[in-house]
């Protein structure tokens, strides 16, 4: 069984973790397999919403911490390989992908595991699921744009707390901290999310595409430079086929159908 599973229906491509026994622990191979799955969510035209999830009890658990060597004696090892060859890219593909993600987190969700959820567009998660920044606990620094996504989304207090005490967050406390979207119960989680990504694969993926990039440059530009981006884009979304079919649909009273172009 491969560690990720990918499969295409309805427009959503749904990305799933699959090495439940180790509560989805990333390693290079399922690296390499996410790489694949979100080149072919950028270049497939049919892919127009993705869904990342986690098999088992667990979303992810971060960095497959068996993977290197920790004895007395063993070679100094380097973590920034892996941060430049696997976990940055990754996060940086979630990001400049121009179509949304959703995160249907289905458990504990810890490290980089925490991070890359919430690299997401919209996170989801089942009210038994918790955020773990457990970095600290083995000495290590919140990576996987932790410390960048956490005070965003959080506040600095608590983002300081969270990254210095590893301190485990259930759902509903992420949710009225607006760390994610929403919390709902574990039976809804697929159900819910799925058919959230299906709302999106129906919607206007053009501009889906520019909402994203509108509002993650809002996080290092100054108001007068996102308003010239704000301009810049809605020429390109003015320009899209699904801005001239959703005015239509408006004036004639009806649902749109929006094609993604
Ligand atoms: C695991 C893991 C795991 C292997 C659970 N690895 N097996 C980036 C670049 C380069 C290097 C370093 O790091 C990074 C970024 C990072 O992500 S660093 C942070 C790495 N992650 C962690 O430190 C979390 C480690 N895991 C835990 O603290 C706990 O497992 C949590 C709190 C996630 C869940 O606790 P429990 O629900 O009590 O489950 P468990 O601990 O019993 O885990 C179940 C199994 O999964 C167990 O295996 P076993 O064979 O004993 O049943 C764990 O060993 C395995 N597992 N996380 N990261």
């Amino acid at each position: 069984m491969s560690p990720v599973l990918v499969s295409l229906e309805s427009g959503v491509l749904q990305v799933t973790l699959n090495r439940p026994e180790k509560l989805n622990a990333l390693n290079p191979e399922m690296h390499k397999l996410l790489r694949a799955a979100l080149l072919r969510a950028a270049e497939e035209p049919q892919v127009r919403a993705v869904l990342l999830t986690g098999a088992g009890r667990g979303f992810c658990a971060g960095q497959d911490l068996s993977e290197r060597d920790v004895s007395p004696g063993a070679a100094p090892i380097d973590l920034s390989v892996s941060l430049g060859s696997y976990y940055n890219p990754l996060v940086r593909r979630m990001r400049e992908l121009p179509k949304p993600i959703v995160c249907a987190v289905n458990g504990t969700a810890a490290g980089a595991g925490a991070n890359i959820a919430l690299a997401c567009d919209i996170v989801i998660a089942a009210r038994s699921a918790s955020f773990i920044q457990a970095f600290s606990r083995i000495g290590l620094v919140p990576d996987s744009g932790g410390t960048w996504f956490l005070p965003r989304l959080v506040g600095s207090a608590r983002a300081m707390a969270l990254a210095l005490l590893a301190d485990k967050v259930p759902a509903e406390q992420a949710a009225e901290w607006g760390m994610i979207w929403k919390a709902v119960d574990d039976a809804q989680l697929l159900q819910e999310s799925k058919s959230l990504c299906e709302k999106l694969a129906n919607g206007p993926t053009k501009g889906y595409g520019l909402i994203k990039k509108v509002m993650h440059a809002s996080g290092v530009n100054t108001l007068d430079a996102q308003l010239d981006l704000e301009r810049d884009v809605q020429r390109e979304a003015g320009r899209s086929e699904d801005y001239r079919e959703g005015v239509s649909a408006f004036k004639e009273k009806r649902a749109p159908r929006f094609t993604g172009k």
